[in-house]
């Protein structure tokens, strides 16, 4: 299969708390190659349109304040089955669910920080590129 990319992030608690080269590190170890990376704090109209499928959610507001509360690391990974891959390194959404092993598995307990962000299919993983690393082929 050709390589695919996907867009990871490691929000504000993962820089925090200083893991963002333990989520690298990982995403290295599985295979995929870095093709994008930046520090960066995003604007709240950037963080409504990441997360604009969720807009209608109670939790949006509390969403768009914590990824906009502090620096996230954006990265861009490429590799075979990128999206899926990272998807299943980062474990399910609620990190108590999250099996050990996964980055949320190990290292989170609330669904509001859960460290990393990865596109969940090639049309999310396209657009988030995009609106992350304008110019940046998905
Ligand atoms: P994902 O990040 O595993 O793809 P999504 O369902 O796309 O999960 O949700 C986006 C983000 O919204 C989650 O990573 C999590 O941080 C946050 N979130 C999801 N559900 C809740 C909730 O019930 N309360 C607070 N935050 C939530």
């Amino acid at each position: 299969m050709s390589a695919e990319r996907t867009l990871v992030l490691v929000k504000p608690d993962g820089v925090s708390r200083g893991l963002v080269g333990e989520v690298i590190s990982r995403l290295e170890r599985k295979g995929l190659t870095l093709v994008a990376a930046e520090l960066r704090t995003l604007e709240k109209a950037t963080a409504e349109t990441h997360y604009g499928e969720h807009a209608s959610k109670p939790f949006f507001g509390e969403l768009v304040e914590f990824i906009t509360s502090g620096p996230l690391v954006a990265l861009v990974v490429e590799g075979p089955r990128a999206i899926e891959g990272t998807r299943g390194l980062m474990g399910v959404t609620d990190p108590v669910k999250a099996v050990p092993g996964s980055i949320r598995g190990d290292y989170a307990l609330e669904i509001g920080q859960n460290l990393v962000h990865g596109s969940d299919s090639p049309e999310s993983a396209a657009r988030e590129i995009d609106l992350f690393f304008p110019g940046l082929k998905g």
